[in-house]
Formats: structure tokens, sequence, C-alpha cells
């Protein structure tokens, strides 16, 4: 039986669309869409793309052939993903161009004379190539915490898990793909349940979308394993609902960019020998899907080894080790990366108010943000002060005072700030900030004045950004934050 398809994806000219309006369709409301007209001075546009459109193969060759790369086999599967290699790119090219001889293809079997299709993916290429700007991150996609926080500091630090090609497939979240027409993804939702964004460069690419409040339909009656094609004959026995998703489906053409929002499961097609540049990320607005998956991964890590329990002497952490290695972050990951961010927040918070003092601050769209995003961490440090495990066991520690001159905590603050005045510049406030960025939360005092300095549970975070509104309303007035 076919697939039922009930829709297509919004396309909007990107440059017609407001962030706030982004914000507000969009990112807020979790909805998908293409946009339009953010790719016109990209140099990976040029260089990348023969004058007839197709893959400029030989331009990755001479510049970038020694790279090494993660490399899917199209036609086998491992566990819930396919089967992966790594090659050079030299190699993987070269290996493109024997397959596109084109009396080769076998429809659409994934395989090319007995050998499979390969598809280059999860390639870092900003991480390798800092130097070669071949795009910049569209505005949209800017507010992101993910990368600005794997730019400055890793995710997790456990030597066992972190090493070696791990080292290098958690440095951050932002890729190329490379693939002959006919290559494709299997059915799966974003790493973290980030947002993610991708931009074809050249070729086109064929989307199916099925939404978060639908996702319990391509599972197994025990919610343990997903559809991996939604084009196999899927066994109903198996997956007794799947006959009843609705698809979303969307064509995406050479440049046009798609949002893909959190938790939205999705399957990915190449119709023509494409490329593609894409990046997964998260913020204020979708921290919830998180921790959300945080938490559903560590309980399905820590079922799976209930047994051992009684026989087992750090049981605990032993589960967040497992989370950390199944997932790319446990809880003490999870909680750090929010102690610094709301702690960056902050710092800008306390510099544009040291800004505007005599301005009416609610008509600062920078200090909205900011205290928005204040609100968010805190909303989701009081759901993980809720989890029995992190309040028993402290195993992290961070102190806010020190951290303020940590150098990789500059950098991080100095990014951010950068950030949020590009948003936020075309509803420029008319008053603007003098000071260093870091000065103002020290001059204001408010971590020397709050109970919990040090973070080490969620609570002591839950506490910290109270004091910090709280103080900052005592100073400036309630109305003001
Ligand atoms: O382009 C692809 O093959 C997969 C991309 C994807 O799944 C994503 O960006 O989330």
């Amino acid at each position: 039986m076919g697939l039922k398809i009930a829709g297509q994806i919004e396309k909007v000219n990107g440059k017609e669309l407001s962030y706030r309006e982004f914000v507000e369709r969009y990112m807020e409301k979790n909805q998908p869409v293409v946009l339009t007209g953010l790719m016109d001075d990209w140099r990976a546009c040029k260089d990348w793309v023969t004058l007839n459109g197709q893959p400029n193969l030989q331009f990755f060759t001479t510049h970038f052939g020694k790279s090494r790369v993660q490399v899917a086999d199209c036609g086998g599967r491992e566990f819930t993903d396919q089967k992966r290699v790594e090659l050079s790119v030299s190699e993987f090219v070269d290996q493109w161009r024997e397959d596109s001889v084109p009396e080769g293809r076998n429809g659409s079997t994934h395989v090319v004379r007995g050998k499979p299709l390969l598809y280059l993916k999860d390639w870092h290429f900003v991480k390798e190539y800092p130097e070669y700007i071949a795009y910049t991150t569209p505005l949209f996609f800017c507010d992101d915490w993910l990368n600005l926080y794997l730019d400055n500091y890793r995710m997790h630090k456990d030597p066992d898990i972190y090493s070696g090609n791990n080292e290098i497939s958690c440095s951050d979240y932002r890729f190329v793909y490379m693939g002959a027409k006919g290559t494709w993804t299997p059915l799966h939702a974003d790493v973290f349940r980030s947002y993610s964004w991708s931009a074809n460069v050249c070729g086109k690419k064929r989307w199916f979308f099925l939404s978060p409040s639908h996702s319990h339909l391509v599972f197994d009656r025990n919610k343990k394993s997903c559809v991996y094609n939604i084009f196999d004959d899927v066994d109903e026995t198996k997956f007794p609902s799947f006959n009843k998703v609705i698809w979303l489906e969307c064509i995406q053409e050479q440049n046009e960019i798609i949002f893909v929002p959190s938790g939205w499961y999705h399957q990915v097609h190449n119709l023509e020998d494409t490329i593609s540049i894409n990046h997964n990320w998260f913020n204020g607005y979708n921290l919830f899907w998180v921790w959300d998956l945080l938490l559903r991964d560590y309980n399905e890590a820590k079922e799976y080894i209930e047994d051992i329990k009684d026989i087992c002497d750090d049981f605990e952490g032993l589960c967040q080790r497992n989370l950390a290695a199944n997932t790319g972050m446990n809880f003490y990951d999870f909680l750090i990366f929010l102690a610094h961010m709301s702690l960056a927040n902050l710092v800008h918070l306390c510099k544009v108010f040291r800004g505007t003092e005599n301005c009416v601050w609610s008509l600062s769209p920078m200090a909205q943000q900011l205290t928005f995003n204040l609100t968010s961490i805190q909303k989701i440090a009081l759901k993980m002060k809720a989890t029995e495990e992190l309040t028993r066991n402290y195993r992290f520690h961070l102190d806010f005072r020190d951290t303020l001159d940590d150098p990789e905590f500059g950098k991080l603050c100095s990014v951010l700030g950068r950030t949020y005045e590009q948003i936020h510049k075309q509803q420029r406030f008319d008053c603007q900030t003098k000071e260093g960025s870091i000065n103002a939360i020290r001059d204001l005092n408010i971590i020397g004045t709050c109970t919990s300095q040090d973070c080490t549970n969620p609570e002591d975070l839950v506490k910290f950004i109270d004091h910090a509104i709280v103080y900052l309303r005592g100073i400036y007035g309630e109305e003001n934050v």
C-alpha cells in the first residue's frame, strides 16, 4: 500500500520574513518551513557546484581530498541506522564517479552494479576548515546554544567515552552531506530532539515528515523500535499503526533551506546528486525537548541494567555513563551546560540593564530575549529538580564567580552577545550599552549576594536565576524585568 500524504510543507521567501515572524510562526510553534532566498552569497554555492548545476566533485578532491569522512552504505543497516565506513574524500569521490556511469544504476534499490550507494554524512566541515567560509548561518538559525557552547566546551568529559573518533563526532553539530541520486536517510528524529536546518547547495531532496503528536504510529507495541524505511513492506504485526500514518511531504530544491522542528520524524531521499549543509541546534524555545529525551533515555538505560543494581557499587554512575554513551550527554553534562548558558545570558542582561538606566526597559527586545532565556532555563532546572537521582547525587560543581574569569566563558559570552545584537538590530533599541561584557555583572555584585554562589544541583540553578531576577527588579523596578 502506498503512503498517505496529507500536504506539503509551506515555502516562504526568507528575505521577506522578519526574525520575530520566524520565531512566532515556526520556532515557537515547532512547525516546519522551507525558506528561499537566503543562500545568494554563499561561497559553497559557487565553488561546490559546476556551471550546469552538478556537484563539483573535482573541487572536493583538489581542496579537501585528504579529509577522513563517515560514509553511509545506503543498502546496509546496522541497528537503527545505516552501516558506516570511513573513507577519504578522494576515495569517496572516486567511487561516486565510478557509480555514476548511467547504465549502472539499478532503480531505487540503493545498489549500483552490486555495490552499495555511498552517502557522505555528518562531515564536520566548519571544524575542519575554519578558514574556508563556505556559508554564513542565516539569522533565523543563529540563536544556537549547542554549537556556541561546543566551540568552547566539551559536552561530555568522560575519557572512556570521549576519545578517538568520538572526539570528532561530538565536536560540533554543523555538517556537510554529499550523495548521488538514490542516497537516503532512514526515518528518525534528530539528535537531542534538537531543531535542524538543511540547505541544498545543489540537487533536490524529498522529505517525509511526521509531527511529534503522531510519532507513536511508527513505533512497535512496546514503543521501543521505530520503522526504519517507510518504503519497506512494514510488518503490520510488529508496527500495527504504521498504515494509519499520514505524512507531510516536501520537495526541497537547490538553494532552499528547510527548518526541521524538534521531535518531528523524517525520512529523506536525494532525488538528484545532492550536496547539503545542515546544523542541529537548540535554544530557549526547545530546551524542554532535550530534557524530555534525556529523562526518557535515562529511564531506558536504567531499566536495561536493573538486574545488576544490587551488585553494582555505583549503579547511578553507570546509568549516567551509559546515558552519555547512547545519547551524547548525561544529566550532569546538561546541567553544566544550563549553568553556563544562564550565566552568559545574565552577563548580557546586566550589561543591557547598565546601559539602559534611563530608558523604558520593557521596550528592549534584547532584554526580553535574555529574560525569556533565563526563564526557560529555570523551568528546565525545576523539572530536573524533581528528578530524584539529581537531588541525591551531586556529581558536579560550578563556581559562578570563577566561571566569569574563565577565558572560554568570555568567548562564549562575546559570541552570544554578538548573536543577539545581530538578531535584534532590526528592532534596535535606542539606548546602546557601553560596558565591557562581564564588568556589569561583577559591578552589580549579583553573584556575591546570592546564597548559592556555586551550582552543584538543579536547585542551586533555580535559586541563582530567581535571585538574579529579583535583584535586578530591586534596582530597576518591577515593571522593567
Ligand atoms: O539530508 C539527509 O539525508 C538527512 C538530513 C536530516 O535528516 C536532517 O537534517 O535532520
